[in-house]
């Protein structure tokens, strides 16, 4: 007889966690319910991205008379939607807004945590069909309960993080989040509508065959990081080799592959950009906190990114992240 295996489902997950600990008022499991059900939202548009140009091309009137939006922003919407009209959040920083949203209203300002979010990262790969994600980071606020959030809320250290996650919208959709308990991973089971627990208590492999880097910036990185990647292309068998090189170009998906197979990603400094691409507050602090509660490392080149002191929403750090002992043996190249 076959027997069904109870699948929990996201909300059963963190009801079941919220039961667990006693002091617990609900307000992150609601919030983390929250982002699930506006990733859902956003996972129906961007299945079907593909066919927006029969519907419609973003800045245009679709079929049905609505403006189609840039995904991006559609995206960010619906996170906004969700966090304003929920119980958990006083305000929300994200890729998409150059400034905080405040929600300011009673509820609100009574929430006890702020989320920084990157809506949809990697959304110029939608046209050709690559995987994409949104990511997100969940503080305390640090502010006075009963008013409303300012910027100190949201420039907080990576290390103040209560919950951090990312969706990636690819071949299955899957919310992967974490708190300190631990790294848990959830597929979109279309046929009910819900995340349901598939990856329980991630954890990152110590050591991995994988390196990830855009091999066409090589020569703008700094001498360390080159004699790094060289390393990494002359590894052997004798010394845990072959690596092989995997670079999607959408961080959600080579960071994800990286958690679960083992392996380093890597977006130092150029020449040109000594302060790289990747952003601090929605980009590296969330994944340098899931993949540190998964047990691997992650760095700016110089310290910990959980260790930086942010100083504005939008700043960029370079960022080295990954399994344990890929990333000590990194660290006696550049340190
Ligand atoms: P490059 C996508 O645009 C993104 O922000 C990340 O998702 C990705 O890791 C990075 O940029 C890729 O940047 O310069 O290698 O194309």
């Amino acid at each position: 007889m076959i027997v069904n295996r109870k699948v929990l489902t996201l909300d059963e997950f963190t009801i079941q966690q919220l039961r667990s600990i006693p002091k617990a008022t609900g307000e992150l499991s609601s919030l983390l319910r929250d982002i699930g059900l506006a990733a859902k939202r956003v996972n129906v548009e961007v299945n079907k991205a593909g066919l927006v140009d029969i519907l419609g091309d973003a800045g245009t009137i679709n079929v049905q008379g609505e403006d189609v939006k840039k995904l991006d922003v559609y995206a960010n919407n619906q996170f906004l939607g969700v966090l304003q009209h929920g119980i958990s959040s006083a305000g929300m920083g994200s890729e998409e807004l150059a400034d905080i949203v405040v929600f300011n209203d009673e509820i609100s300002n009574n929430s006890k945590y702020v989320v920084m979010i990157d809506p949809l990262d990697g959304s110029s790969n939608i046209d050709v069909n690559v995987s994409i994600g949104t990511i997100f980071s969940v503080y305390r606020r640090v502010t006075e309960k009963g008013t409303p959030c300012n910027h100190s809320d949201f420039l907080q250290k990576g290390t103040e993080q209560v919950a951090a996650g990312y969706i990636i919208y690819g071949s299955s959709t899957m919310m992967v989040y974490a708190t300190r308990r631990g790294v848990n991973g959830f597929t979109l089971d279309p046929s009910i509508g819900e995340f349901t627990l598939s990856h329980p208590d991630i954890k990152c492999p110590d050591k991995g065959k994988i390196y990830s880097v855009n091999h066409g910036n090589f020569f703008k990185y700094d001498e360390k990081v080159r004699k790094y990647i060289n390393l990494c292309q002359n590894k052997t068998k004798s010394d845990g080799g072959p690596y092989t090189q995997r670079y999607i170009g959408s961080m959600v998906a080579d960071v994800h592959r990286n958690l679960i197979k083992g392996g380093i990603f890597m977006y130092p400094g150029t020449t040109d950009k000594p302060n790289g691409k990747l952003r601090l507050l929605y980009e590296c602090n969330p994944f340098a906190f899931i993949v540190s509660v998964a047990g691997g490392k992650a760095t700016n080149g110089k310290q910990r990114i959980l260790d930086i002191q942010p100083t504005e929403l939008h700043q960029r750090t370079p960022l080295f992240i990954g399994s344990k002992l890929m990333m000590e043996e990194l660290e006696t190249y550049i340190n």
